[in-house]
């Protein structure tokens, strides 16, 4: 997480030194405390926060400032923001013996509480970019089949491609990191066909109803283990016809995501703007493929974590469960986050799969647990 969401505090005392003083029993400021007693502030919008510090003489002059600009001059500042952002609160006191002073950093934020008209569904289709596939440029792959996930699932689905093709959705009030679970994937998994993706979560910082704001992997049961790989990258060529599409990735390897003769037309995506080459990143999960008793290609599941897997939740389900407090940073550390706007889900295998064509995360739609019906 940025340094820039925590409440930064820094407190200094000046001593005025050189100055000659009229008042030779002013009693020299001492700052006792901040007035705030936690070290790191996010403030909801609607919210006021009150700031005395506590300082050992009340003969002073005080001097209050956000974000540069005189605000107060009154002992106590009540903190009252009408919009979302960080902002840096200054405080000074002073008498003819010296000043102290104090800085604030404040995170505004913007939750969007649920209410009772509030869907428990996807509402909102931020971006489909899947990677090459199979089903890309055709049914299941078009931004058509991107925007038939929103609401209730029905049959609804979208194809992710290989590895890296993303999609990214929302949902009309932020979800909050209750106990346990806190929102459910909809695929098309079965037993022997888990074709994994990974989800990544983020919260409106900016406020602005985009998902522009940082991004949060949720770290699945794979997530620590030695055989993934983590800042995965790929980059894909466009053949611009209906022909192997070849790769290369960030660990000296190169492939193709091979043609078969169900899907007769170009596999890499036409709708999208990078139209020579794209570059994904991510985590690449392991190699799950392997083969059955009767000799043919399976995908096995993984045990948690990840979409269009048939993990224990999914036959029940028809979905797979995720829980906010699994979000990391890009270096693994847990992150708390006031709550989830905006969830991407991208296809985290790198799998030829033979006859079967590439591995692709599908999904039909995600649910807020909390607003489904028991
Ligand atoms: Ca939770
Ligand atoms: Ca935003
Ligand atoms: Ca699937």
């Amino acid at each position: 997480m940025k340094l820039k969401y925590y409440f930064l505090l820094s407190c200094s005392i000046l001593f005025f030194l050189t100055s000659c003083s009229d008042d030779e029993d002013a009693v020299l400021p001492v700052l006792n405390s901040s007035g705030l007693e936690k070290n790191e502030l996010e403030l909801k919008l609607g919210e006021s926060l009150s700031i005395s510090p506590k300082i050992n003489t009340d003969d002073l002059d005080y001097q209050w400032l956000v974000n540069d600009k005189a605000v107060s001059n009154e002992a106590t500042y009540t903190f009252n923001p009408d919009a979302v952002g960080t902002y840096t609160i200054k405080f000074n006191a002073s008498n003819s013996s010296g000043s102290v002073d104090c800085q604030y950093q404040i995170v505004v934020i913007k939750v969007r509480t649920k209410t009772d008209e509030s869907s428990a569904y996807l509402t909102s289709l931020f971006e489909y970019k899947p990677a090459p596939g199979q089903f890309v440029n055709e049914g299941y792959g078009l931004m058509k089949d991107a925007e038939a996930i929103l609401g209730k699932p029905k049959y609804g689905l979208v194809s992710l491609g290989g590895f890296g093709g993303y999609i990214s959705l929302g949902f009309d009030h932020t979800l909050i990191d209750e106990e346990g679970d806190d929102f459910i994937v909809y695929g098309n998994a079965f037993k022997g066909s888990s074709e994994a993706g990974i989800v990544m979560v983020s919260f409106d910082y900016n406020g602005n109803g985009k998902a522009d704001d940082a991004w949060f992997e949720l770290a699945g049961s794979e997530y620590n283990k030695d055989e993934v790989i983590h800042n995965y990258e790929i980059t894909y060529t466009n053949p611009k016809t209906y022909a192997d599409v070849p790769w290369t990735d960030n660990q000296g390897n190169t492939g193709f995501v091979k043609i078969n003769d169900w899907h007769e037309h170009n596999y890499y995506p036409e709708f999208i703007d990078e139209q020579d080459e794209i570059t994904f990143t991510g985590t690449l999960l392991p190699n799950n493929k392997g083969t059955n008793d009767m000799g043919w290609i399976v995908y096995n599941e993984f045990e948690k974590g990840y979409v269009d897997n048939y993990s224990e939740e999914y036959a029940e389900l028809k979905g797979n469960k995720f829980d906010i407090s699994w979000a990391v940073n890009n270096k693994g550390e847990k992150v708390k986050l006031p709550g989830v706007d905006f969830i991407k889900v991208y296809t985290a295998v790198n799998i030829d799969g033979g006859i079967l064509g590439e591995a692709s995360t599908e999904i039909m739609g995600a649910a807020d647990i909390s607003l489904l019906e028991e």
